[in-house]
């Protein structure tokens, strides 16, 4: 797909910039503002809002309608997307997870946000003058769930050591590193490729007891070497924070995954705004986002909260995952 980026896109991945930096501040000094621990709240999935989710997704909301340049935006903590009031309006649809791994806040443990940007379905942008309130919504809903072939630009930004903005237009990976001394993103990580290969596998394993057969087989396998003809096993390495151990992935090589399993068919991972994102970031640095059974980027969402089973990281590591859940 060819994709066009113009100014009216650049806005939008600076306003997004400028969201990741205000998050930055704020998750660095959680401990001594007060805002570790739970918000009160329970988003749409049931999951408890900590404080921090509630006020990142405030500051994404409020940066990317003020660009001027987005039409709908939908995010992990809304019910349903939001459409930028008439006056804002313009063609980018942009989903986000604000602050995913928010778990890990109170332990000062990484996180970060993760980003996708569309264009807008022309065929179902709101009319402000006619549409009435459910109209709009509907047609929200289905400018959003778009599939991520459709994708313009995606991104994370990892709130770690480093903070870290990872970003692609389509044409391979960037890294820029936050400059504490200027308040600048630097160009820190020139066109990213993934190692074809790696052993390390990044997995929640304490719920194996749960997965398919041909997983369990799998991660057996992994641990006697693999595919790897050295046959020494695989390391294990595991933040529960998706962005710091995709980082990880995307630098050193190596497979992530976050399987369906006999509790939760589809595992736990969005589909428009974890999986498609981080499955085209890997697609442009050489890598795949695989679903074990086809490829990530062809899904069309069927609602905005979807999950998928996901598994990304090495060309080769993913494929052999595949292999043994395909002959499954
Ligand atoms: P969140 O979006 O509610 O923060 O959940 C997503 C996070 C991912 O960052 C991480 O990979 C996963 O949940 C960890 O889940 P688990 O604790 O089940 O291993
Ligand atoms: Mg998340």
């Amino acid at each position: 797909m060819e994709r066009k980026i113009d100014g009216e896109l650049a806005v939008v991945l600076s306003s997004v910039s400028i969201a990741c930096k205000r998050i930055a501040s704020l998750v660095q000094k959680a401990g001594i503002s007060g805002m570790t621990g739970a918000a009160g709240a329970v988003n749409v999935q049931g999951e408890d809002q900590k404080k921090l989710d509630v006020v990142s997704n405030e500051i994404f909301c409020e940066v990317l309608r003020t660009s001027g340049r987005t039409g709908v935006i939908a995010s992990e903590e809304e019910d349903t997307p939001v459409a930028v009031e008439e006056t804002y309006n313009g063609n980018y649809v942009v989903v986000f997870d604000p602050l995913d791994g928010s778990s890990n806040i109170d332990a000062a443990v990484s996180t970060g946000s993760i980003f996708g940007v569309y264009s807008s379905d022309q065929s179902c942008v709101p009319d402000w003058g006619a549409d009435d309130e459910g109209v709009v919504q509907e047609k929200c809903i289905t400018n959003v769930c778009q599939p991520g072939n459709n994708l313009l630009a995606a991104g994370y930004c990892m709130y770690s050591s480093s903070c870290i903005l990872m970003l692609t237009v389509g044409h391979g990976v960037y890294g820029f590193t936050l400059d504490p001394s200027i308040g600048e993103f630097v160009l820190s990580h020139e066109d990213v490729k993934i190692p074809e290969k790696g052993k390390i596998y990044s997995f929640n394993e304490g719920n194996y007891v749960n997965w398919e057969p041909g997983l369990k087989e799998y991660m057996d396998a992994l641990k006697k070497g693999g595919h790897t003809e050295d046959g020494k096993p695989y390391s294990a390495r595991y933040i529960g924070s998706l962005v710091g151990d995709f980082h990880r992935t995307m630098l050193y090589g190596g497979i992530y995954g976050y399987p369906g399993d006999a509790k939760n068919a589809n595992g736990k991972l969005r589909l428009l705004y974890e999986c498609a994102p981080m499955s085209f970031i890997a697609e442009q640095a050489g890598g795949m986002g695989s679903t074990g059974r086809g490829r990530v980027l062809d899904i069309r969402p069927e609602e905005v909260h979807q999950r998928v089973p996901f598994y990304t990281g090495s060309r080769e590591e993913v494929q052999y995952l595949e292999s043994f859940l395909q002959e499954a």
